[in-house]
């Protein structure tokens, strides 16, 4: 593969701004989340400065806040972090099923990448493994990924 030309976007953050738009139910887990969030931002070179942080009631109220975000043309990159869980009731579906729905529809609509960390789990000792224990941190996971879309999109730009 080495004669096959290949576009990546590198994980280089200096000079990128980033919107990080967090959901406050369930904070326990979104906190930890965030905390990874800005901590990979940080280590690969994102400005403190370059990174705001929006919170907003829950999951559902997410992708509101992300088009809001977009379409103010002040990011490069956007990152969702919620944590969604489970109950007795059909309500995760609902609110699980258009958080990210509209996370995919507002990256694609304006061209600004979301890295989609919203947990969506079957219970509080799957969003603890998933928010910085045994299975990673989804919240720094999420934060790279946008960084990586951010510099390929600059990359494919005409
Ligand atoms: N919001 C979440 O972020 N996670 C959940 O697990 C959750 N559950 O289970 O209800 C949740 N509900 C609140 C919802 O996101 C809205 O904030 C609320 O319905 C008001 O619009």
């Amino acid at each position: 593969m080495h004669d096959i030309n290949t576009i990546e976007g590198a994980l280089a953050g200096e000079g990128l701004r980033i919107g990080i738009v967090a959901a406050r139910f369930n904070d326990f887990i979104v906190d930890s989340l965030l905390r990874g969030a800005v901590d990979a931002l940080a280590r690969h070179g994102v400005a403190r400065g370059g990174i705001e942080v929006v919170r907003v009631p829950g999951a559902w109220e997410v992708p509101l806040a992300l088009e809001a975000a977009a379409k103010s043309g002040r990011f490069d990159a956007l990152v969702a972090l919620g944590a969604v869980i489970r109950g007795a009731t059909p309500h995760f579906e609902y609110v699980a099923g258009e958080c990210v729905r509209g996370a995919g529809q507002v990256e694609r609509s304006h061209g600004v990448p979301v890295g989609f960390g919203v947990l969506t789990v079957d219970s509080i000792e799957q969003a603890i493994e998933r928010a910085g224990t045994k299975a990673g941190n989804k919240g720094a996971e999420a934060a790279l990924s946008a960084l990586e879309m951010a510099n390929l999109l600059r990359r494919l730009a005409p």
